[in-house]
């Protein structure tokens, strides 16, 4: 299953908003076959697996990191396949929470093939986040929060500087990462202060380009940063209050920028999610990521520390999050730690979207 899980990554940046699937097939402790689900709309991870084992797959354990589905999608049923091609026995980390393609294990057992279910299930589920999230709820988009910071949480030195506080590797990592979400989010200041691309510049090129959000409650973005300027090219969307200037919000439309006008923080993402944005990644400023964690919208930091120590005066990650008292605080629970050269990469989830066995 762990092999599973590392093959069903390669899928991340090209197969959004279905899920990331890896699937390794064993004949005893050989491994006859692998595949993984590379493409939207294109071979579920299964197929492909058994494609690869060919004969050897009769008789054998297919491990997959997803219950197989059962339904005539863009692609036929998993489950048809993996009968059809006599595997005997079948390990599914988590449940398919996709009403239409879901119960393939049922359909399996009533065929004759052993089924079971929860190796390594908290892994899986932490692969599919956004996808499990979204079929637990259509409120918003998945919302992760990705931040560099010193070892005393500080996101910039006392002058605002935050030219560099994380190293090249963990810079590439961020390309990578851009790459699997629907939108990438900023904040107004931080838009205008560090005149960010926001774009895809890594390893993978996204089905999809991210669209770039812009929370600008005042519409004070205009052509001369970077975001609006390539607003045609990428898009480039932006939230702003509705006592936004008019001549302002009539200047980004002219520069070939979608604007909004939400009510609140929560209804911003509400619109997002209703315009089929499933999952976001805010990179700033402090502002945003703490009025976000303030109001309970975060599912996700990508926190990357570095060695450095900024000290007193320098700008603290997330200012004016409330106090909670250490029994009550919440704990957010690791699913990933890595170092990246000289700095440390912390993913931590807010809470575990495992489906129901
Ligand atoms: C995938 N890849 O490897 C597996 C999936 O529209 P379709 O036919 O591609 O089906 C999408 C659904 O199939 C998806 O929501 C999930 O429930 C199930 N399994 N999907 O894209 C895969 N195994
Ligand atoms: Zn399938």
């Amino acid at each position: 299953m762990r092999r599973a899980l590392d093959l069903a990554w390669r899928g991340w940046g090209r197969v959004a908003p279905n899920p990331l699937v890896g699937a390794v097939i064993l004949q005893g402790d050989t491994v006859v076959g692998e595949g993984f689900h590379a493409e939207y709309g294109g071979p579920h991870a299964e197929v492909a697996a058994l494609a690869a084992a060919g004969a050897r797959a009769r008789g054998a354990t297919l491990i997959v990191t997803l219950e197989p589905c059962a339904h005539y999608g863009k692609t036929p049923p998993c489950t048809d396949a993996i009968v059809a091609a006599g595997v005997a026995r079948v390990v599914a980390a988590i449940r398919d929470p996709d009403p239409e393609a879901r119960g393939g294990a049922d359909v399996l057992r009533a065929q004759g093939v052993a089924v079971a279910f929860g190796v390594l299930a908290e892994a899986a589920a932490a692969l599919n986040a956004p996808f499990l999230f979204a079929h637990q709820q259509a409120e918003r988009p998945f919302v992760a929060l990705k931040l560099a910071t010193s070892i005393d949480g500080r996101i910039a030195d006392a002058r605002g500087s935050s030219r560099w506080v994380s190293g090249e590797a963990a810079r590439e990592y961020v390309h990578w990462l851009r790459a699997g979400f629907d939108a990438i989010a900023v904040g107004g200041t931080t838009a205008l202060k560090d005149d960010p691309q926001l774009t895809v510049r890594g390893p993978i090129t996204p089905r999809r380009a991210p669209v770039r959000v812009v929370f600008d409650r005042r519409a004070m973005l205009n052509e001369t940063v970077n975001l609006v300027s390539t607003a045609r090219t990428v898009p480039t969307w932006v939230m702003a209050s509705p006592d936004a200037p008019v001549a302002s919000v009539t200047q980004l439309e002219g520069s070939g920028v979608r604007v909004s006008r939400p009510t609140s923080l929560a209804d911003g993402l509400r619109m997002l999610r209703a315009a089929g944005i499933h999952s976001l990644l805010c990179e700033g400023g402090g502002a945003l990521g703490a009025k976000l964690l303030a109001e309970g919208l975060v599912d996700r930091l990508y926190w990357i520390q570095a060695p450095v120590w900024l000290g007193e005066g320098a700008v603290p990650a997330f200012p004016g999050v409330p106090a909670a008292p250490l029994p009550e605080a919440p704990r957010w629970i690791p699913v990933e730690r890595r170092a990246m050269g000289p700095d440390t990469l912390l993913v931590l989830d807010r809470r575990l979207c495992l489906p129901e066995l």
